[in-house]
């Protein structure tokens, strides 16, 4: 996909709001756009002399004045899905322990299979961002759905954004996830970890993770549960429904009951797709 002289504009509105030549790029690159693309409209976009400063990172930085750089938190736990929860087709699972939402038939199996399809063609081996020691922490395979290669993506990434209430420019690539039988995701939480290496390589830059939105697109023969193990709570595989929570307490800081495990798949195959949000963006962080 090329880029859009809309996409410059918008790179452009970006730029004068005060995001940094960095998050906007960051931006770009999560809506999935290549690194030629990114470059063109930052090209294009931002005065010569700041544009000159992409060479220095640090220094466009410092002398940057962001807007951007810290969420309301207390906001981030309150988004449209939150508000909407008993009014709409959002079940509420958990709100104390963890903020826990699930909804059914968020996809249809159309958009299921084509995702699937996707991510048979895509996936690799899965890396885990603070394990890549420990290989068994994750057996499954994974994949980035950029919509540069898989235009379809886009309007599911905005059905995510609009139903959950935040924004994409907030938000990770899409990811997809394949598990055969025997396969896992042994516990832990998706948020970075303060204090640990993995905290300041990937928190510090790009924000600390906040809402998880995963949706099943298919259903194993037998196993391959979200299992949240705080709650005793094991929701099972069922195609098109989305699972979501929020990471953080309404203080910013981790919620460890958000921990959770992809319980071993027995029998079949199990597809997901998950999104991470983030505490830091660009543009407007709330859609509605
Ligand atoms: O496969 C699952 O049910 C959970 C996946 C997961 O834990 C994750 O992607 O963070």
């Amino acid at each position: 996909m090329a880029i859009s002289e809309e996409r410059v504009k918008w790179t452009r509105s970006e730029l004068k709001g005060g995001a940094t030549i960095e998050e906007t790029r960051r931006a770009l690159e999560e809506q999935g756009f290549t690194a030629k693309d990114v470059k063109y409209a930052l090209k294009k976009a931002a005065p010569r002399a700041d544009y000159k400063k992409l060479a220095k990172p640090e220094a466009a930085q410092a002398g940057s004045k962001s807007s951007y750089l810290h969420a309301d938190y207390r906001a981030l736990a309150e988004p449209k899905l939150v508000r909407d929860a008993g009014n709409s087709n959002v079940t509420t699972l958990f709100e104390d322990e963890l903020q826990l939402y699930a909804i059914r038939n968020f996809l249809s199996a159309r958009q299921c299979e084509q995702l699937v399809n996707a991510i048979k063609g895509d996936a690799h081996p899965s890396k885990v961002d603070s394990y890549d020691q420990q290989s068994d922490m994750r057996s499954s395979r994974t994949c980035s759905l950029r919509i540069h290669e898989h235009p379809f993506v886009g309007s599911i990434n905005t059905a995510i954004a609009n139903t959950l209430g935040l924004s994409n420019t907030w938000a990770e690539v899409t990811q997809g996830q394949w598990y055969e039988p025997g396969q896992q995701y042994k516990p832990h939480p998706d948020y970075f970890v303060p204090g640990t290496a993995e905290y300041d390589r990937f928190a510090k830059t790009g924000g600390q993770r906040t809402w998880t939105f995963m949706i099943y697109l298919n259903q194993p023969e037998a196993g391959g549960g979200t299992h949240f193990l705080k709650v005793d709570e094991t929701i099972l595989p069922e195609q098109g429904m989305a699972i979501c929570w929020n990471n953080l307490l309404r203080s910013g800081a981790p919620n460890p009951n958000t921990v959770h495990a992809g319980l071993p798949v027995e029998a079949g195959s199990k597809f997901i797709i998950t999104k991470w949000f983030r505490d830091r963006g660009t543009g407007q962080p709330f859609t509605a």
